[in-house]
């Protein structure tokens, strides 16, 4: 017997506010796809499916506005002719909330909190729910930040630190067979008022992670278009982590917190990952990859030549994230050779002080554009993103930024407004500096306004460099007083001037570029899988991944160890402890030994 024999009933809530479109979450399709394959029921609340047209994300600086406006994406015109999404009001959307939970009446709630943005929503979910018959459960990047504080919420019974693979279905179990869930690993708990603080597991390996199950997800997150065409994705998770600690994400912080626990990056093996991939294309027809690695190539040469050869076999077009530094001519090959057609680069700066000495990113303006002209002349797309607003932070140095990106000649151009997130240094920087309340939680996304106060440069001015950033990039620059006007003045003469601008400067290639971002996008008829169709899936899956199954019921069972006997077994330093020495068989899904990235 592998697993618990007594099921339960989930439901997952995927809380995602703030963007238009949404992609096929990760996180979610993977526990989703687990808690199913050792029997559990589970149901979708995904926010993501309607469109929520007022409540306390509307406003100037919504989605819809952004993207129309300010953005300058290509608008689409070919492929998938989709339909538009229900409209709902938040309102409205709490209320089929409670009705599904009242209808469904799960044993457990299982929400995912993959930023700041979302917790927001959490709450208001959780505050409107009349059901009060599940035990509810959090995880998710953002929990990983403030479970001390998340645990004390009223309606909390427990949160994730870290992978939730192994420590939610060994929570669901205890549901399931009305046992106790104080001691699970990877689990801060709370029973009747008391608060357990559990040790975390070692990292885990990503050898037998379950496939993710989307079959519940609305059939528009897997559309996404490319320059003006619509296209089916895949999302793919090759690595997990990432070596660089930038002070302003949360990679910072999951260094410090998983320390000791295994290595950090962590590998899938490329056979998995290909078998993944023709998975999805045999189940859900997808036509291009998205890779969520944070740095794609942050993985150790062997790895990424014996990946690239394997992965040509598939013929898939596909997109990435990278560091600058590590776009040279030879991994711009490399890159072309295996189909990638796009690569999202984090320029954040182009001023050289607030780059080196506030974000810690060492590449020089040079290596940037040298970078960015070796993708061009490989053929891959380049979009080119950029933070502004950061501490200190003044006008002047926004300018430096437009300027660096006229040489880079990105593609695409994405400026976001700096967020001081919890758990980054930079936040406590801004908190030291009183540019900000320790209480603000960052509830507005990287789109939308600055959540600092500073004396050399104001919010409204900030706001004004967003909508304006892209045009000074593409106008010749004698417009840049003109463009001023609209950075400056918000008001219906200045918005005629920025979209004459923008159709004029906009223009390349003969799509209009500038200020269309709506993209006309809308939804197809859904896919709608049958039951049949799901059962069989679910076997293939189940088949994949015994090993799965056997780790739940390993990892069940390791939760019984005292801490003592547990940290001699796996709670080990990787810096403390010869690697050698550690007994890794007994450890069948940790990561102690996994193959170390860039
Ligand atoms: C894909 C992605 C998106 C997608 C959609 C996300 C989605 N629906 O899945 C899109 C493009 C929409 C997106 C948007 C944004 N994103 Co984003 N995104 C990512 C990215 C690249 C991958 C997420 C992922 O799939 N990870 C892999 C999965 C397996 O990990 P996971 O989600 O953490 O899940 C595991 C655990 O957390 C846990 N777990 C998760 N949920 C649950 C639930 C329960 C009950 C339990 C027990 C456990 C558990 O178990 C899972 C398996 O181990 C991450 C970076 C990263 N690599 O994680 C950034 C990241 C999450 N995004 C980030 C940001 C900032 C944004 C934006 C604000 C950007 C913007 N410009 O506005 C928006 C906000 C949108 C919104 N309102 O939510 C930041 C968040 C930082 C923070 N501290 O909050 C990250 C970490 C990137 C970064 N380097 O800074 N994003
Ligand atoms: S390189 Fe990117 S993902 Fe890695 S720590 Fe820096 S910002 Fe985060």
């Amino acid at each position: 017997m592998f697993s618990s024999d007594k099921k339960a009933k989930v439901m997952f809530v995927n809380p995602i506010v703030g963007v238009d479109e949404g992609v096929l979450p990760m996180g979610p399709g993977i526990l989703i796809g687990g808690l199913r394959q050792i029997g559990h029921t589970v149901k979708l609340f995904d926010t993501t499916k309607y469109k929520i047209v007022s409540g306390h994300r509307e406003g100037d600086h919504g989605p819809k506005e952004i993207n129309e406006k300010y953005l300058n994406f290509v608008p689409v015109t070919e492929g998938y002719k989709l339909k538009p999404k229900p409209m709902m009001t938040e309102q409205e959307v709490l209320d089929q909330f409670d009705y599904e939970v009242n209808e469904f009446k799960p044993d457990v709630i299982a929400i995912t909190v993959l930023c700041s943005h979302n917790w927001g929503m959490t709450k208001l979910l959780m505050n409107r729910c009349t059901y009060k018959g599940a035990k509810v459960i959090l995880g998710g990047k953002h929990i990983f930040t403030m479970y001390k504080e998340v645990i004390k919420v009223p309606w909390v019974d427990a949160v994730c630190i870290g992978d939730g693979e192994i420590s939610l279905p060994i929570f669901v179990n205890r549901i399931a067979e009305g046992k106790d869930y104080k001691t699970i690993g990877n689990l801060w708990t709370k029973i009747d008022g008391e608060i357990t603080e559990n040790r975390l597991n070692s990292l885990l390996r990503l050898d037998n992670t379950p496939y993710p199950d989307w079959t519940d997800f609305d059939e528009r997150l897997f559309y996404k278009p490319f320059r003006g065409r619509m296209y089916k994705y895949g999302y793919v998770e090759i690595s997990r982590g990432c070596p660089f600690r930038c002070p302003y994400c949360h990679n910072e912080k999951e260094h410090d917190l998983f320390a000791g626990l295994g290595r950090f990056m962590r590998n899938k093996p490329i056979k998995t990952v290909c078998d993944e991939i023709r998975f999805m294309q045999e189940t859900y027809g997808i036509e291009i990859i998205k890779f969520l690695d944070e740095e794609f190539l942050a993985k150790p040469k062997k790895y990424l030549t014996e990946f690239a050869a394997e992965y040509k076999k598939l013929n898939l077009p596909f997109l990435i994230a990278v560091r600058p530094e590590r776009m040279t001519k030879k991994n711009a090959k490399l890159l072309a050779d295996m189909g990638c057609v796009q690569a999202s680069v984090g320029v954040e700066s182009g001023n050289e002080y607030i780059r080196k000495e506030i974000y810690k990113r060492g590449m020089d303006n040079e290596v940037m554009i040298e970078g960015f002209r070796n993708f061009r002349e490989a053929g891959i797309n380049t979009t080119s993103l950029n933070m502004i607003g950061g501490p200190y932070e003044d006008a002047e140095m926004i300018f430096d930024t437009i300027e660096l990106n006229r040489h880079l000649k990105a593609d695409d151009v994405l400026c976001s407004v700096f967020q001081p997130y919890r758990g980054t240094s930079l936040r406590d920087l801004c908190i030291k500096e009183g540019f900000m309340d320790d209480k603000e939680e960052c509830e507005e996304t990287t789109l939308e306004n600055s959540v600092l106060t500073m004396p050399q440069i104001t919010n409204n001015e900030i706001w004004g460099f967003r909508r304006t950033f892209a045009l000074y990039i593409r106008a010749p620059k004698w417009l840049y007083p003109v463009i001023g006007l609209y950075r400056k003045w918000d008001n219906t003469f200045t918005r005629f001037i920025f979209k004459i601008l923008s159709k004029k400067y906009g223009n390349r290639n003969g799509v209009t570029y500038v200020g269309h971002g709506g993209n006309g996008r809308g939804w197809t008829e859904r896919l709608s899988f049958s039951k049949a169709e799901i059962q069989e899936q679910a076997q293939k899956r189940k088949e994949m991944f015994i090993d799965y199954e056997q780790s739940i019921e390993f990892a069940g069972g390791f939760e019984d160890l005292s801490q003592k006997e547990f940290d001699k077994v796996a709670h080990k330093s990787q810096t403390k402890v010869d690697p050698d020495k550690i007994d890794i068989e007994k450890l069948p899904i940790f990561s102690n030994n996994s193959v170390s990235g860039g």
